[in-house]
């Protein structure tokens, strides 16, 4: 019997859907190498990911504006080792937690969808508890995912209709 190990395409996990965001250390390339770590994680691959988008900061206005993007990856990964694995990619990206609420950051990966769960945990809350609101995810998710329905029933065509788009530009 020969053993042959399954090439990445036909991985079978479940989708996720992760959430990019910079406006530190020259944002466009932090989202970059950020896209080629999450295409190197165990058990995963990366399906897509969205073009990277120009934000205004949403909070305090004193910081530099973002860049955003989503990506969708086919993962083996439960959703506390995801989540670990990218919190371990924004820290070698540099990233330092500090005190300031929403203050500027070098790398922000937000696990926003989980395979149509919700999770409610300590450590992780899945919807992201912001993703109905901030046109810098819901705009990127809709272009790889535009009939995307949310775990509550929720129609991402929907809140796109509904979303104020200023302040946002594809890049
Ligand atoms: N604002 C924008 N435009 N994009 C972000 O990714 C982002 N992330 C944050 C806060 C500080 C809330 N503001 C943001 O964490």
């Amino acid at each position: 019997m020969t053993d042959i190990a399954p090439s990445p395409s036909q991985l079978n996990g479940v989708i996720a859907f992760i959430g990019l965001g910079a406006n530190l250390n020259d944002p466009r390339q932090q989202l970059l190498t950020a896209l080629e770590s999450l295409a190197q994680l165990p058990n995963t691959r990366l399906v897509t990911h969205s073009s990277l988008y120009r934000s205004v900061p949403m909070g305090p206005q004193d910081q530099d504006d973002y860049i955003n993007a989503v990506a969708k990856l086919e993962t083996q990964l439960a959703p506390l080792p995801l989540l670990d694995a990218l919190q371990s990619i924004e820290n070698r990206q540099g990233r330092v937690r500090k005190e300031e609420r929403w203050g500027p950051r070098t790398l922000d990966l937000d696990l926003l969808l989980y395979n149509n769960s919700e999770i409610d945990h300590p450590r992780l809350t899945v919807p992201h508890y912001g993703i109905a609101a901030r046109n810098f995810v819901l705009l990127p998710l809709a272009e790889i995912a535009p009939q995307l329905v949310f775990p509550d029933g929720t129609r991402l065509p929907l809140l796109i209709e509904q979303l104020d788009q200023q302040g946002i530009e594809k890049l």
